[in-house]
């Protein structure tokens, strides 16, 4: 049972026991806050190169034997100056290319960006699971959970930043396992 759908089930029995508002406020934000704390006080970092903001780069576990694993990070520009992801590099892969995944007559295909991917001038461009990601080739070995994989990232203007991929658990959708679709469910959209 994921994390998140034992929080729900908690929180749904909990709501059954408790009756006033007070008591199923205070349950619910102690729910949540077992999902969402971990991913922003445990496992958040950030590097800077100009007026880039690079936040928590990571990429996912892999099984013995995979030649692959996909990069993932949120950059933010804060400058005037639109900028560019041109390259990156890890040390654990032996080629690493810009990749975007899209869904084409309904079937998820991924492709390389020759040119990389565009950051506009004052906007935050986020590299996640089924769209822009970095793809580790030629693994030289399996990427093991908990571990921080030393790399760079190329930017056409700013230049060259080291960083750390964070690795998280096999099939995370996104840090620490609080994927978009476990915030959905606990926003109700
Ligand atoms: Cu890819």
């Amino acid at each position: 049972m994921s994390k998140s759908l034992f929080v729900t089930r908690l929180a749904a029995s909990a709501f059954r026991r408790f009756r006033s508002i007070e008591e199923r406020v205070g349950i619910a934000v102690f729910a949540a806050a077992l999902v969402f704390v971990p991913a922003q006080s445990v496992f958040a970092h950030e590097f800077k190169i100009g007026s880039l903001e690079i936040e928590h780069p990571w990429t996912r576990a892999t099984p013995p034997g995979a030649a692959v694993g996909g990069g993932y990070v949120e950059i933010t520009n804060d400058g005037d100056t639109a900028d560019r992801l041109v390259s990156a590099t890890a040390d654990i892969a032996g080629r690493v290319e810009i990749h975007e995944m899209k869904v084409e007559d309904g079937v998820m295909k991924m492709a390389p960006l020759p040119d990389g991917v565009p950051i506009p001038a004052k906007e935050t461009v986020k590299l996640a699971p089924g769209g822009y990601h970095i793809m580790f080739m030629q693994l030289k070995g399996p990427l093991k959970k908990g571990d921080k994989i030393p790399g760079t990232l190329t930017f056409e203007k700013a230049g060259t930043v080291k960083v750390e991929f964070a690795v998280e658990a096999i099939g995370a959708a996104a840090p620490d396992g609080g994927g978009e679709h476990d915030m959905n469910k606990m926003d109700g959209n």
